[in-house]
């Protein structure tokens, strides 16, 4: 069967309808000074707010909540390609993004202006040595009184990803929105000489840095971080009356006081599912979408075939959500900042001799409250044994695509000549190049992809370059590949009850990466 079906070309429509959203990810977030990167490390500063607002639900819900934004205008966003389109509101679940380098001083004013009701405020930082000053004594750290503020500083000794959250009345408080994260970027010396970079010439470089942590293996080309978190609307709603309560009376007794919020949250019934403060579809719009304007951050994953993407996931709720992804595994690479590498890897062919990665390769991220997992992720094609470009030999040998396998068997930079950065194949697993079709799929037990195939490549080339097509060969240079093609994988919880928003399905904790033909250019910034 050499041509697509109907049933199958409906298929491969939905998958091109899901790669044209124009709304991608990358790890938006606010700098404390003017460098970033490779540049030396020097003292950075944020200013912090914790106030109240709404956040907004795909079923039409506005949900009452708290967060952390930004008390005044930060020293500048990142990544560098999106600085233009950068916000930081007064408040915002997930609070700002706090992106720092490595031998950084880091000093966060927090300032409380969350309603009189709520009473002291804070903020941990999982897996820093902070110091607290002024402000008031709480059980975890100094806390602000209504009105007041508090001043953490740390030093970032260690690239990774690190969770903040409230450090008082956590049930409620973080129940509430108020969480962040911090990304430490690593120093970056000559060791990164190998990182080669995003694999497609066209996209801006929307990576925060060419290397996760000071180790040859951690070198990636995107990255993303998924923030995870659930939420009982109902403890939302009780803060809300007893905050109003407390505002009516002091409107009417200016010297009266009130009895702080308390809400009872066990038993816990969450009933939304958060990526990064928003479920699905919303999580799939655009960062800094005008519409979510307390949500800032989106979860909406994309790739060309054979880069590393770096995946930072964080459990910020109260419960674990195991994240489940498609499409491949992933390698961990260190869990709050700290590497799983080889204990006394005697025999590391790595320059220096620097241990070798020794984390595992997980299909799901297991969440842990206040813990963060870096990992990276593939995705190549290899082992589908069909060719995912959709080569034919003999419209191919018009249009000189070719594949020559580099030393791993796949067409790149390191392939003799090399791969250019634009060849439409780039990265292509050679052994499945010009695959006559029909194919074998593997073993739907063993590939996940394997109960896909339906004869038609998505990643292939369109048929509108010539009329007659496939039938008649393509002239030679008009061969072109099908932009919004793509193939599509579910990232999701696997408790699969949190793939609803209150109850209704689908929804909730659910994103879709995207694996876009070379031709693509992935704009993260839209
Ligand atoms: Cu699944």
């Amino acid at each position: 069967m050499k041509y697509p079906t109907f049933a199958v070309r409906l298929v491969a429509t939905g998958a091109a309808l899901l790669a044209a959203i124009p709304a991608l990810a990358a790890v938006p977030g606010i700098l404390g000074g003017t460098t970033l990167g490779a540049a030396p490390a020097g003292p950075k500063t944020f200013a912090l707010v914790a106030t109240e607002g709404y956040s907004s639900q795909p079923d039409g819900a506005s949900v009452y909540s708290w967060g952390y934004g930004c008390a005044a205008a930060p020293a500048g966003f990142a990544p560098a390609a999106m600085a233009a389109i950068g916000t930081c509101p007064l408040m915002q679940i997930p609070g700002p993004t706090m992106i720092v380098n490595e031998g950084d001083t880091v000093t966060v004013t927090l300032t409380n202006d969350l309603p009189v009701a709520a009473g002291n405020t804070s903020i941990v930082f999982s897996g820093l040595q902070v110091t607290a000053t002024n402000g008031v004594a709480g059980v975890l750290t100094q806390e602000a009184a209504h009105g007041g503020t508090v001043t953490y500083s740390f030093t970032a000794t260690k690239p990774g990803t690190y969770a903040y959250y409230s450090g008082t009345q956590g049930d409620l408080q973080i129940e509430m929105g108020l969480y962040g994260a911090v990304i430490v970027l690593p120093a970056q010396t000559a060791t990164f000489a190998n990182c080669t970079g995003a694999t497609h010439a066209a996209d801006a470089v929307y990576r925060l840095a060419d290397a996760a942590y000071d180790h040859p293996q951690s070198c990636y080309d995107r990255e993303y971080l998924f923030q995870l978190a659930e939420m009982e609307s109902s403890i939302h709603d009780a803060a809300l009356a007893q905050k109003t309560t407390c505002e009516n009376l002091l409107a009417g007794n200016p010297g009266a006081s009130c009895a702080p919020i308390a809400v009872n949250s066990e038993p816990y019934h969450p009933n939304y599912f958060l990526v990064n403060g928003r479920s699905m579809p919303d999580d799939m719009d655009a960062n800094y979408a005008a519409l979510l304007p307390n949500q800032p951050y989106n979860g909406n994953p994309h790739m060309h075939p054979h880069e590393l993407v770096l995946v930072r996931v964080i459990g910020q709720g109260r419960i674990q959500h195991p994240l489940h992804i498609h499409g491949n595994h992933a390698r961990v690479l260190a869990r709050d900042g700290n590497m799983l590498l080889v204990p006394n890897d005697v025999n590391s062919p790595l320059p220096g001799g620097i241990a070798r990665l020794a984390g595992p390769l997980i299909f799901t991220f297991p969440s842990v409250s206040g813990e963060s997992v870096d990992a990276i992720f593939t995705w190549t094609g290899k082992g589908l044994n069909w060719d995912v470009y959709g080569h034919n030999p003999t419209s191919d040998a018009a249009n000189n695509v070719v594949c020559i396998p580099d030393g791993d068997g796949y067409y790149t930079i390191n392939s003799s000549p090399p791969a250019p950065r634009s060849a439409p194949n780039y990265g292509e697993w050679c052994a499945d190049h010009d695959k006559p079709i029909p194919v074998t799929p593997p073993d739907p037990q063993i590939v996940a992809n394997g109960l896909w195939y339906g004869g038609t490549p998505y990643l292939g080339l369109t048929e509108s370059a010539a009329a007659g097509f496939p039938s008649t060969p393509l002239p030679p240079g008009t061969a072109k590949q099908n932009a919004s093609a793509g193939y599509a994988f579910m990232w999701h919880s696997h408790d699969e009850r949190e793939i609803t928003t209150n109850d209704v399905f689908p929804g909730g904790m659910m994103m879709m990466l995207i694996v876009d033909p070379p031709a693509a250019v992935i704009d993260e910034s839209k």
